[in-house]
């Protein structure tokens, strides 16, 4: 009898996923634009197992952001400290994609009608998310506050990505010229690269050594001949975009349709697994915004394929 209930009290139990513990905190750049930071971040399991995983990120503030990493099933408790010197304005996190009540919508009062949902220097605020089945993707969260209480400072910096992993632990992708299920855990980095204005600003996940690194202004990225690499593509501004890489082929998600460039309007986003330089070998390939005008003002970057590692 006893140990048919703990049976089912740890089947309940791996059913409700993990709780994560996320402190961020809003500070200005010397250049004066503004950006996310970690403090905090720590992983309560089902199982009740605490890990502190804050020492996977950067230890200094970047744009874009943190990406923060859960698995539908998840829940999050994010709390947003105001640390931007000189400025009492409220700050905020409103986030895409996942569940979460009224609260936790990251605006003021005058949209919400309900309450004033942003830190204020000393008194941070914080924000319920549930990942919900139905919400796997790469979503943006930024500010919906800060010098506008209608509008926030995205433009100055403040967004950032969350990836929800879906439960399956599997996500489509072309692989050797056909669609399959790749596993999550056999993706060797991840990059994220949003799309702002006339700029690529990258984040690189690396799951190899489990390290996120700023990436920057249209940044080079690198990865290894076969190596699974997974690019999370995402707009920002005011501006419309064709994401475009070359010697490279995917799917669209949710498609068997092959692409190797897609539309990226502001908020918009797209995920996508290739295998480096398959079929094409290493190469310093290029990637960059197919829109004429943005492409002469630089928006582009470049993809590097080294050989694979020597056995
Ligand atoms: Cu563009």
């Amino acid at each position: 009898m006893f140990a048919g209930l703990m049976a089912i009290s740890m089947l309940a139990g791996a059913e409700t996923g993990s709780v994560h513990s996320i402190t961020l905190k809003a500070v200005a750049l010397d250049s004066g634009q503004l950006a996310y930071q970690m403090v905090k971040h720590k992983i309560k399991s089902p199982s009740g197992k605490v890990e502190d995983i804050t020492k996977r990120y950067s230890q200094e503030a970047s744009i874009p952001g943190p990406a923060i990493v859960m698995t539908e099933g998840d829940k999050a408790e994010v709390t947003l400290e105001h640390g931007i010197k000189g400025s009492n304005d409220p700050v905020s996190i409103h986030v895409h994609g996942v569940h979460y009540k009224i609260d936790s919508d990251g605006t003021m009062k005058i949209l919400n009608h309900v309450n004033d949902q942003a830190a204020f220097p000393g008194k941070p605020y914080t924000y319920k998310w549930t990942a919900a089945a139905g919400t796997a993707g790469a979503w943006p969260y930024h500010d919906h506050t800060f010098g506008n209480p209608m509008l926030g400072a995205e433009d100055k910096g403040l967004y950032g990505t969350l990836i929800i992993n879906p439960k399956s632990g599997k996500v489509p992708a072309l692989i050797d010229g056909k669609v399959q299920n790749v596993a999550i855990k056999d993706i060797k980095r991840e990059f994220i690269l949003w799309m702002n204005e006339t700029t690529f600003w990258g984040m690189e996940v690396n799951n190899i050594v489990n390290r996120q690194v700023p990436l920057w202004t249209n940044p080079t990225l690198g990865a290894r001949e076969n190596d699974l690499v997974r690019f999370h593509v995402i707009g920002i501004g005011t501006g419309f975009h064709t994401f475009h890489l070359h010697a490279h082929r995917w799917i669209q998600p949710g498609t068997t349709h092959i692409v190797d460039t897609f539309n990226i309007g502001p908020i918009q986003r797209e995920s996508f697994v290739v295998k480096a330089g398959e079929g094409v070998g290493p190469g310093m390939w290029h990637y960059h915004c197919h829109v004429l005008q943005h492409m002469q003002s630089g928006m582009m970057g470049a993809f590097k394929v080294f050989e694979s590692a020597p056995n």
